[in-house]
């Protein structure tokens, strides 16, 4: 119940103390028995990229070893990691994704 100017420097003395979220890459990581067209595939489905951006990227990590599909805040980094790992197993391919500190 305070006058609205007060309210108005509350929010202000607040939102000067947010600090933006830490943010963090979601990586692919290369090996060689996941088949290509299955790591467009998880980038198509998890990252939505394009046929065209997928296969860009999954090239990269193909010839680089590892490559970021994304950056993202922790916990959607962590759900993304957890969903590709589950989608990876459960179609027995050793297609491995980790997040790192961006
Ligand atoms: N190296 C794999 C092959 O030759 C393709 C591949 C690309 C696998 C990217 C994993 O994250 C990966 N079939």
């Amino acid at each position: 119940n305070e006058p609205d100017h007060q309210d108005g420097e509350l929010k202000e003395a607040v939102k000067s103390k947010l600090k933006p979220p830490s943010m963090y890459k979601v990586v692919l990581n290369n090996d060689d028995y996941t088949p290509m067209d299955f790591v467009v595939d998880v980038l198509m489905k998890f990252f939505a990229m394009d046929t065209e951006k997928a296969t860009q990227v999954m090239l990269a990590i193909h010839y680089d070893g590892k490559g970021i599909c994304g950056v993202f805040t922790c916990d959607i980094a962590e759900t993304k990691v957890a969903l590709v790992n589950q989608y990876s197993k459960e179609n027995q391919h050793p297609l491995k994704c980790t997040m790192e500190q961006a």
